[in-house]
């Protein structure tokens, strides 16, 4: 398969669960059920490695960061200064909240150990003996689930000093966000965990080299880390022998929007989204899909044109597009595009950090004709000035978020301009005309 991702395995083969496997038992959470599943054998593995055997090992695998960017894992790891002198970071980015995407917080909620474990691997890797966990701050249950797991890794002697006698010391600390996305992006998160208020650092320097309190830092998603036991457990070449040479591995797909089946898929990278579909049991009956997003609301729109698209790293962006989260949001014939990138941009105004102009002011701006363009009262001259203010925000501002907000509006016009269209000629929304005064 590592050839051709999952075209050719059947239904059961695609769907062989690493990180949600046993989600569904009994005290799925707890560390004794997680032994019960080869829970902490990667570990005793890790700890047998020199670091630099450990990280090349990871890097080997061709782990690719599940956060969004798909940044080589172990790559980040190797950047980590050794002999430095300072202390070395983790810090895991636990701050979900991209539109569509909920992966991170289930694996967290139903198993959390798995991270704890990466955790312990990754930090024996850059040798760090102070990690952090920085969740998102709403989900209480999954911060109390945490925490108990956490207790329970101290207790048997996963964390703390002289882990597992194996003479590594490691505190891990879970702190709660305030609420903000911005806080997702990694410099603002090292903000945010200072005690300032969230919002992103020139880059260079990365992280890696001057990230938390001004120290080496790697920050991994969720996910990657959780990755990790899995790989040492069974091996590089089995977690190679899935997905494609330069997008390998197993990974978490969230599927929603009109569908009969939304929820976590997990298999293999580089199968399709019409594979996912039929595993799920398609669209919801009697309708078809119009659109959907690749990895949440900041890659842009694709169609159903785009149905056997590979979903890696590198087909969805030669598709145009960015796999990001892999959070599918499916849409049927049903939705107004207009209406739906209106909510996504006012989703961007509002979280905005306002450090920088193009972002700050421009997502003020979108939101004001994608208001007028959703209730019939834009004009054929505002699509070119909601076009022209995109082209600005994207790849100008200072941070990801920028360009995030303008995807969806760059690749609405591009693929429903006629749409947009309708809606002034129409002089109102047609999907939905009683609504379409709704912002009058
Ligand atoms: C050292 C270098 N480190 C890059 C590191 C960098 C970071 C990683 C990737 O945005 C995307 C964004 C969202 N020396 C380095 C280096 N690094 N060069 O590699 O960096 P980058 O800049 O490519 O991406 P990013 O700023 O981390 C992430 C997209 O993901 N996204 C995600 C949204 C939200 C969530 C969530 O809710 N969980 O993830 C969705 O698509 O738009 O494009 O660590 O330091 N020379
Ligand atoms: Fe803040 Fe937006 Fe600029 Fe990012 S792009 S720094 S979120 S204003």
């Amino acid at each position: 398969t590592a050839a051709s991702g999952g075209a050719d395995l059947s239904p059961e083969e695609l769907l062989a669960p690493v990180l949600s496997a046993f989600w569904d038992e009994e005290k799925s959470w707890s560390l004794e059920v997680y032994r019960r599943h080869e829970g902490y054998e990667g570990l005793r593995k890790a700890l047998a490695m020199a670091p630099d055997d450990l990280i090349a090992y990871v890097k080997d695998s061709g782990l690719r960061g599940r956060g969004g960017a798909g940044f080589p894992t172990g790559m980040k790891w190797q950047f980590i200064p050794q002999g430095d002198g300072k202390p070395h970071y983790l810090v895991v980015n636990a701050d979900e909240s991209e539109p569509g995407t909920c992966k991170d917080i289930p694996l967290l909620y139903a198993n959390p150990h798995s991270l704890i474990e990466g955790i312990v691997i990754a930090c024996h890797a850059i040798r760090s003996s102070h990690a952090f966990i920085y969740l998102r701050g709403e989900v209480v249950p999954v911060l109390r689930r945490l925490h108990e797991a956490v207790r329970e890794a101290y207790e048997a002697g996963y964390l703390g000093k002289n882990a597992l006698g194996e003479g590594l010391d490691l505190d891990l600390t879970v702190h709660a966000g305030a609420g903000a996305y911005i806080c997702g992006e990694e410099t603002a998160l090292l903000d945010s965990l200072e005690g300032r208020r969230g919002q992103p650092r020139l880059r260079p320097p990365f992280p890696a080299v001057a990230g938390l309190y001004a120290c080496p830092t790697v920050v991994n998603n969720v996910e990657s880390i959780a990755s990790v036991p899995a790989i040492l457990n069974k091996g590089k070449d089995w977690f190679r022998s899935m997905g494609s040479e330069k997008s390998p591995g197993f990974t978490l797909y969230s599927l929603s929007g009109h569908v009969a089946g939304p929820g976590q898929y997990e298999g293999p990278l580089g199968i399709t989204l019409r594979q996912l579909l039929d595993m799920s049991g398609g669209m919801r009956p009697g309708h078809r899909l119009k659109f959907w997003t690749p990895g949440g609301s900041s890659t842009p729109l694709l169609t159903d044109e785009h149905l056997d698209v590979p979903l890696d790293y590198e087909a969805v962006g030669a598709a145009g597009s960015m796999l990001g989260t892999k959070a599918l949001q499916c849409f049927d014939e049903t939705t107004c595009v207009v209406r739906a990138v209106t909510r996504w941009t006012e989703f961007y105004a509002h979280e905005s950090c306002g450090k920088c102009t193009p972002c700050r002011e421009g997502t003020y701006w979108l939101v004001q004709l994608m208001r007028d363009l959703e209730a019939g009262k834009g004009t054929h001259a505002d699509l070119d000035k909601l076009a022209d203010i995109a082209d600005n925000i994207n790849g100008k501002s200072f941070c990801a978020l920028g360009d995030g907000a303008a995807a969806p509006i760059i690749s609405s016009l591009h693929f429903f301009r006629a749409e947009y269209e309708q809606h002034i000629d129409e002089k109102g929304c047609p999907f939905d005309p009683a609504r379409s005064t709704a912002w009058a």
